[in-house]
């Protein structure tokens, strides 16, 4: 018999189906047994009829066993209905089971009431806990971020492209950088595609990509990872680096809408609600940010500064969300561009959400002799970014853009504590896969 999907049950009421699925609980009473059966679509009680030829069958059958199973689709008795929970007014009565295949006992309680795992145990065992509902929500709302960027740039005419994982020389500098052994010569991890955005701009115009990006963070902290999926935008013909932070709100509204609209039962589920994002976001330059906290003038923010900025933001607007820019030029990457007025401060940004940086952007500098002085002043290697630099000899308008990673944004969208929890195979100092320590002949 052709399989039914557990979400198209309902269409089928008193009829004789099979579905296909994993065992998620067993509940043996005795003279009945249940199993809540889940497959891609959704959750069913199923149960065993004492009659039932599977009765003698679903005696071995436990937690995470696959089956095939034939039965007949039943409203519950009134007294059993529950509001609560999916399909809670009908019920699967078996007629027979095939086991698909068979499962271990479970190490651990895996039901959704039951399920207790501090997070690097839960992370040990990602192979089983991915199987978990609030797993399966968290990484739900991950597609539907990293799919409805794609969607919003599309819709505005950017371009995709595919950005190299190897480079010859690090884009955003600094120290957090992986070398690796290319044959007998030096190459590194591409810690941004950054350089290669804006080449393929000055050929496409709008450009974005969805990549793996790799940073050598050597401490670990609850919002760093080395190994990040990179949402990146770069766009030519801009006015303004205002330009750019509108492009960057108008994209992260369009994710927060879809998630809205797209996870409405994953986001119940997990007990949030996506950010406030108003209709003009609040926007401060780094000095008034210094101002508004009553501290000295710095080079950047410490991450309890970004705290205590957003709670202000809060309070004072109801927004979630706030932008801050005009970095010192010498404290940001190479390319940002200087402001004209104020050339010691650049025209680059930041979006702070619920606490945490989690977009970077700006305008870039365009003319090919400014961005030579800089390659100078910056103590570049000119010959290492040959192709970039050959670009902008030749006709690049004015442009900007942005990049936010998936995993941080995941986090700060379902206001998770540990950028762990949003990530399915995190990677970091201590972590891969398992722990890094010395006692484990695996890692
Ligand atoms: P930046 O270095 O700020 O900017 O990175 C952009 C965004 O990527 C995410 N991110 C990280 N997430 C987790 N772990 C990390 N170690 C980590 N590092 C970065 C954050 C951050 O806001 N080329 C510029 C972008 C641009 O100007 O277009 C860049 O890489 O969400």
């Amino acid at each position: 018999m052709q399989r039914t999907l557990i979400k198209d049950l309902k269409q089928h009421l008193g009829e004789s189906v099979t579905i296909k699925g994993w065992v998620s609980v067993r509940r043996d009473q005795g003279k009945l047994v249940f199993f809540d059966i889940r497959d891609r679509s959704g959750t069913i009680q199923t149960v065993v009829p004492p009659k039932s030829g599977a009765f003698e069958s679903a005696k071995d059958i436990r937690v995470e066993y696959v089956l095939s199973i034939e039965g007949i689709v039943n409203t519950r008795p009134e007294k059993n209905v529950n509001a609560k929970v999916e399909n809670g007014d009908i019920e699967l009565a078996i007629d027979s089971i095939t086991v698909l295949a068979k499962a271990e006992p479970l190490p651990f309680d895996m039901s959704v009431d039951g399920f207790n795992l501090d997070l690097p145990t839960e992370l040990d065992h990602r192979a089983l806990t991915l199987r978990h509902p609030r797993f399966q929500a968290i990484f739900k709302v991950q597609a539907v971020i990293i799919d409805s960027f794609r969607e919003f740039m599309k819709k505005e005419g950017f371009f995709e492209f595919q950005a190299p994982a190897i480079a010859p020389a690090t884009a955003e500098g600094g120290a957090e950088v992986f070398q690796v052994e290319y044959f007998d010569k030096k190459a590194y991890l591409t810690q941004s595609p950054q350089l290669y955005k804006q080449i393929v701009m000055t050929a496409f115009e709008r450009v974005f990509s969805v990549n793996k990006v790799f940073r050598a963070e050597p401490s670990t902290t609850t919002r760093h990872l080395t190994e990040i999926v990179s949402l990146d935008a770069e766009m030519g013909f801009i006015d303004s680096w205002t330009d750019v932070r509108d492009m960057s709100e108008a994209t992260v509204r369009f994710i927060l809408q879809r998630v809205s609209e797209q996870c409405a039962k994953e986001l119940e589920f997990l007990g949030t609600t996506v950010p406030v994002m108003l209709e003009k976001t609040p926007t401060y330059s780094l000095t008034e940010v210094f101002q508004k906290l009553g501290v000295p003038e710095d080079k950047d923010l410490n991450p309890e500064q970004e705290r205590r900025l957003c709670e202000l933001v809060k309070e004072e607007t109801g927004s979630d969300f706030v932008y801050v820019y005009g970095y010192p030029t010498r404290q940001k990457p190479f390319y940002v561009y200087p402001n004209p007025e104020q050339p010691e401060f650049n025209e680059g940004m930041d979006l702070l959400c619920r606490g945490v940086e989690w977009l970077s952007g700006g305008r870039r500098i365009n003319d090919y002799e400014q961005l030579m002085e800089h390659v100078q002043l910056w103590n570049m290697d000119p010959q290492k970014i040959a192709m970039f630099l050959e670009a902008f000899r030749y006709g690049v308008p004015p442009e900007g853009g942005f990049a936010f990673g998936a995993e941080r944004m995941t986090m700060q969208i379902l206001g998770l504590k540990n950028i762990r929890e949003a990530t399915m195979f995190p990677r970091d100092m201590n972590r891969i896969d398992y722990p890094l320590s010395e006692n484990r002949t695996d890692a």
